[in-house]
């Protein structure tokens, strides 16, 4: 055994206030509704009193985002990149802060809030600050912005989905009224802190904070000319019906089932790292997570005994330590969920295995789990769980890895593992879902869209398909 030191990051590099307001019109002011509290899911220790949106609020808030529109619609490209690209030198200049943030709010490793989350974020800002005076050059020279964005936003990425979201309308011209998810808002009212940095002129980003019912507003409210939604898929049709028969433009990215298929040819090392990345990565709580191990037969054995020897060795603790690599489940709703779904595993007849680990008295934690013996009809075959637990599946031929990879009513991802490059065209052609990755998983690039087929919603974020969600093409 080696000797394990604990590296922890230092909590002293952020200022969390103990109350915080809405951001309207470019100031911090006091919401109408009850405040909650957000919480460290690691410790269950209260973080900060949030301000609740009322639909009062919402409607100044979409009112300010209406004039700004006037105004920043107006501005040349090449001025409202100017600002874009300020906002993302800002997001590096303080992203060891908002790493930090991001790990106490949401649970997530500081790892892959320092190294994935944070450097994605400022990309995703120089990238759309790229397009805002290059638009006529995609194609798009007679396009419109839409007008006001109505943004509804999960926990599990809370800046990168803000980032997402905010980025390609702002290149446009929209403007936008954002929510963020009540269990992890800290890190989009620090974004609003940035935007008064970088001087961007009020009324162009407002976030309101709430719960279910502030989201609600947003996207009912007359005045606001798009909806674009990240989260559940019983929200997401929710919202769908609201926006039916409006003029509201819709994008909906909602959840997923992804398969991550092994051939017997596949290099097999990096196979399982990519399979522990798929499902491991943010507690599983990836909306393209690889939460179905599709094996070719003739490797079951070796490739489960290899996956078992490095899940072992995964490190489940607090979210600050550099070592960790599985934090915290965001919220005790989302970890009775992970439990109800697995012990249902178990009760359907899966064989559970997790391995030997400590997890902390206080806080919400799950080990991570792997069933085999999975038949497709196993509702951990079949719904979302949106934590550390991967089901194993087998198949023999390509055509039997397709058949039960789109065996789900989702279309988000896919993962497949091979040498052959022919094969990989094969089962590309082949699996419904928005992105196929061949010997990788869960790799992300503003510069790609992104998005789903069949139940995992509709529409593009990302790259210059992301551009379309925002303008009148
Ligand atoms: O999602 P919700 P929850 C899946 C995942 C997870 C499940 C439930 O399986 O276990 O959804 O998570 C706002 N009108 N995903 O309950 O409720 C809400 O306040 C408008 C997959 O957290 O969909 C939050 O800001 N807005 C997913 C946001 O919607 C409403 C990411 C998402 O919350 C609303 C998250 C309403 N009626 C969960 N009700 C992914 N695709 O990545 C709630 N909200």
């Amino acid at each position: 055994m080696f000797e394990y030191a604990p590296a922890p990051e230092s909590r002293d590099v952020v200022d969390i206030k103990s109350s915080y307001g809405l951001f309207i019109d470019g100031e911090f002011v006091e919401g109408s509704g009850k405040p909650f509290k957000t919480i460290d899911p690691a410790t269950e220790e209260k973080l900060a009193e949030i301000a609740s949106a009322t639909s009062d609020d919402v409607d100044r808030a979409v009112q300010s985002a209406r004039k700004a529109f006037g105004v920043w619609s107006q501005l040349p490209g090449s001025e409202r990149a100017k600002y874009l690209f300020r906002i993302a030198r800002l997001i590096q200049e303080r992203a060891r802060e908002l790493a930090v943030l991001e790990s106490i709010d949401n649970g997530k490793p500081i790892r892959e809030s320092r190294d994935v989350d944070l450097p994605l974020v400022a990309a995703h800002f120089f990238y759309y600050a790229g397009w805002a005076d290059k638009l006529k050059y995609a194609g798009y020279g007679d396009a419109r912005p839409l007008g006001v964005a109505g943004q509804v936003i999960p926990w599990n990425f809370p800046l990168l989905m803000l980032a997402w979201k905010i980025a390609p309308a702002l290149a446009c011209g929209n403007t936008v009224v954002l929510k963020p998810a009540e269990t992890t808002p800290l890190t989009a009212l620090a974004f609003a802190e940035i935007c008064q940095q970088a001087d961007l002129p009020p009324g162009v980003v407002n976030i309101v904070t709430g719960a279910g019912q502030t989201g609600a507003a947003v996207v009912a409210h007359p005045d606001v000319n798009k909806v674009a939604f990240t989260g559940s898929t019983e929200v997401g049709r929710i919202i769908a019906r609201t926006v039916a028969g409006t003029d509201k433009k819709l994008t909906l990215e909602l959840g997923g089932k992804a398969a991550n298929i092994v051939f017997d040819d596949a290099a097999i090392d990096q196979a399982v790292e990519g399979i522990v990345n798929g499902i491991f990565f943010n507690q599983g709580h990836v909306c393209c997570a690889g939460s179905r191990l599709l094996v070719q037969e003739s490797v079951y054995d070796v490739v489960l005994e290899s996956l078992k020897r490095r899940v072992s060795t995964l490190r489940v603790g607090d979210p600050l330590d550099k070592n960790t690599d599985i934090g915290a489940i965001n919220s005790a709703e989302q970890l009775a969920k992970i439990r109800e779904l697995s012990d249902a595993g178990e009760a359907e007849g899966a064989a559970r295995w997790s391995p030997a680990c400590e997890l902390p008295a206080k806080g919400f934690w799950f080990a991570p789990t792997l069933f085999t013996e999975v038949a497709q009809s196993h509702r951990i075959a079949r719904e979302e769980i949106f934590g550390p637990v991967l089901s194993v599946l087998t198949f023999r031929t390509p055509a039997e890895a397709v058949e039960k990879a789109n065996n789900t009513p989702y279309g988000l991802s896919a993962g497949v593992w091979t040498e052959k490059g022919s094969r990989i065209l094969w089962m590309a052609d082949r699996l419904r879902a928005g992105v196929v990755w061949a010997n990788t998983f869960n790799k992300f690039d503003p510069t790609s869209p992104f998005g789903g087929y069949k139940e995992s919603g509709y529409g593009r974020e990302g790259g210059l398909r992301g551009l379309e969600a925002y303008l009148d093409v």
